[in-house]
């Protein structure tokens, strides 16, 4: 079912302070940002690696609001790893076996991500206290 890990979700209380940490510390380029006003976040990725299944990125978000999750996450928690994310070929599918299984799902159907990808988060509860999202990456991506 999973393809690649997509990518790792920080959340950051800046964009504009920590891209450059993060392009310095590991010679990393930001090649895309953009903000997703329905999940609250301006977000940065940072290509880590190019494969055959897709890309795998490091992504920073910063919230738009304080009443979003990523802002809720940094009021609770402060800034860290918020999310991990898999790259999948199939997300309808994907989903179907997750809800088969009684996983909690947090988008019973996908939503729109980084880039054009269809995304969908499955609750932490279930999955060791971990936020976990699958990508479908848009065509071309
Ligand atoms: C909350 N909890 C987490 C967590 N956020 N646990 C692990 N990782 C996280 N990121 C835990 C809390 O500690 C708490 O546990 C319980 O979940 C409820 O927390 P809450 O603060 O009351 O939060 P809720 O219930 O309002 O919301 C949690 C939920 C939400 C996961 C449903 O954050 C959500 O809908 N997330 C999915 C959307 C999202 O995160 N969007 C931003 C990234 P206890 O034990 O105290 O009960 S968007 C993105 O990444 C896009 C742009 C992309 O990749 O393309």
């Amino acid at each position: 079912m999973l393809t690649r890990i997509d990518h790792v979700g920080i959340a950051v209380a800046s964009l504009t302070e920590t891209i450059p940490i993060y392009e310095q510390a590991f010679n990393l380029k930001c090649v895309h940002q953009e903000t997703n006003e329905r999940q609250g976040v301006r977000e940065a990725m940072l290509l880590v690696h190019s494969g055959d299944t897709g890309g795998s990125y490091v992504q920073l978000l910063e919230p738009i609001r304080d009443d979003t999750p990523v802002g809720k996450f940094l009021a609770k928690r402060g800034p860290g790893i918020h999310h991990i994310a898999y790259g999948v070929d199939d997300i309808d599918a994907a989903l179907a076996s997750l809800t088969v299984g009684g996983f909690d799902l947090v988008n019973k159907t996908p939503v729109h991500g980084t880039s054009g990808s269809r995304i969908a988060f499955i609750h932490p509860k279930g999955l060791g206290g971990v936020l976990t999202e699958l990508v479908e990456a848009a065509a071309g991506h």
